[in-house]
């Protein structure tokens, strides 16, 4: 696109959003508030580097398909993830699993994991100028083969998890720290039952138990906040959910903890922007997992649709940017990894910046005034304002790809780079 071609549509767009009183510029400079973590298992299919074969298994998470170029191994990672920010406008942080420590072929275990482990992400991040946020990794692995982990009566198996996590929290503040952001520590376990179960309550007696030993060092909120992520079902785990949404919910507001929302984890007709104001009432602050679930929890590229915009229009109407953590969860394996994060990512910072471009005070105006009519229309109208000139400004100004553009850069590095894997 021609440099000259996208400041005269920026500059007619701005006037069409001044009509309605909206300062385009401000706008963008907001955008910097939006800091999304991206998810490293985009890169590889949530396999990690753990031991020579890792690889996804149990718990109903699937990543599909078998597109070339995977990384193999955390240089590669790294490769990617520095690739990936090159495409990106704005701000980003790292979410870093356990599962991707820098162990050095060692056989280290997850009950055995340390600071050291991750030193070299920490100082990646450094590097990057971007934070970390951290997870407990609670599956593929021979102990939570039976389905639980931190709900486990196998006393064995459920003080291993409780060491796993204990030691996952102290490598966030750590990080932490040493970044001067704090790490969300996001806690997420695959525990349920294919079919109908007995002791429910059993299992999440439990759950709390692991979670209030796990959690009973109290770091400064300046280095990490723990969060918990809730779902309904997994693949294999149809009947039962241990941690479940209702259970979580009540944790995080009985530990003022951060509860993680994410928009794959509920019925599909729930919609997770309309949860972050009930959220709020009771937590200072949610973590989102953004993604998209295609009739179930499959973690497609999140695109630009209908709930990824109530997401962000609910946050930014509320000024909530101070107390939701933006998380992406996704991994296709089916199509170029690079190009998925990059159009997943940039159509999570779409949503945001056409949020930021909302006449808000309109509308609620409209609204109070019983004007539901006007206040659809509105809606409408909105949705085919000139939004990608702005969004194309913004892309320049922060001398990154504008348009389609991108998508010659991630065919060169397909090109350049990820065949020759
Ligand atoms: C699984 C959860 C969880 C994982 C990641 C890898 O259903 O969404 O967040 O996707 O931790
Ligand atoms: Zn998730």
């Amino acid at each position: 696109m021609k440099e000259q071609s996208i400041i005269k549509a920026y500059e007619l767009a701005k006037q069409r959003y001044a009509e309605l009183g909206v300062d385009v510029d401000a706008a963008m400079e907001k955008m910097k508030e939006v800091a999304i973590s991206l998810h490293c298992w985009q890169t590889d299919d949530v396999g990690g580097f753990e031991t020579p074969d890792a690889a996804l298994s149990g718990g109903g998470i699937q990543a599909t398909g078998n597109y070339p170029g995977k990384a193999t191994s955390i240089a590669e990672v790294r490769e990617d993830l520095e690739k990936v920010l090159k495409l990106l406008p704005g701000n980003q942080r790292l979410n870093l699993h356990a599962i991707y420590g820098d162990f050095g072929g060692e056989k280290v275990d997850r009950d055995q994991i340390e600071v050291k482990h991750y030193q070299s992400w920490i100082d990646w991040c450094k590097e990057q100028g971007i934070g970390m946020d951290f997870n407990a990794s609670c599956f593929s692995h021979s102990k939570a083969a039976d389905g639980f982990t931190l709900s486990s009566k196998n006393e064995e198996n459920r003080k291993f998890w409780v060491e796993h996590l204990k030691r996952c929290r102290a490598i966030s503040a750590e990080a932490g720290k040493q970044l001067g952001s704090p790490c969300v520590h996001n806690t997420w376990i695959p525990d349920g039952s294919k079919d109908t179960p007995i002791d429910r309550n059993g299992h999440r007696i439990l759950l709390k138990k692991s979670l209030d030993e796990a959690m009973e060092i109290d770091y400064p909120k300046e280095y990490m906040k723990d969060a918990v992520e809730s779902k309904l079902f997994g693949i294999g785990m149809e009947s039962m959910t241990v941690g479940s949404h209702d259970f979580y919910l009540g944790y995080a507001i009985k530990n003022n903890i951060l509860i993680c929302l994410d928009n794959g984890h509920f019925h599909p007709t729930e919609q997770v922007g309309d949860k972050i104001s009930s959220c709020l009432q009771f937590v200072d602050e949610v973590l989102l997992h953004v993604t998209r679930p295609v009739r179930w929890d499959s973690d497609h590229v999140v695109t630009l649709n209908e709930d990824v915009q109530l997401i962000a229009s609910e946050i930014i109407r509320n000024d909530f940017l101070g107390r939701v953590n933006i998380g992406l969860d996704f991994f296709d394996a089916s199509i170029n990894r690079i190009g998925a994060y990059v159009t997943g990512t940039r159509a999570a910072q779409k949503a945001f910046l056409i949020a930021m471009l909302e006449p808000t005070k309109l509308l609620i105006e409209a609204e109070e005034a019983g004007q539901n009519f006007e206040r659809l229309a509105m809606l409408e109208e909105l949705k085919t304002m000139p939004f990608s000139a702005v969004w194309d400004y913004y892309c320049y100004k922060e001398g990154v790809p504008t348009g389609f553009n991108y998508i010659g850069k991630i065919q060169e590095y397909e090109k350049e780079v990820l065949s020759k894997r």
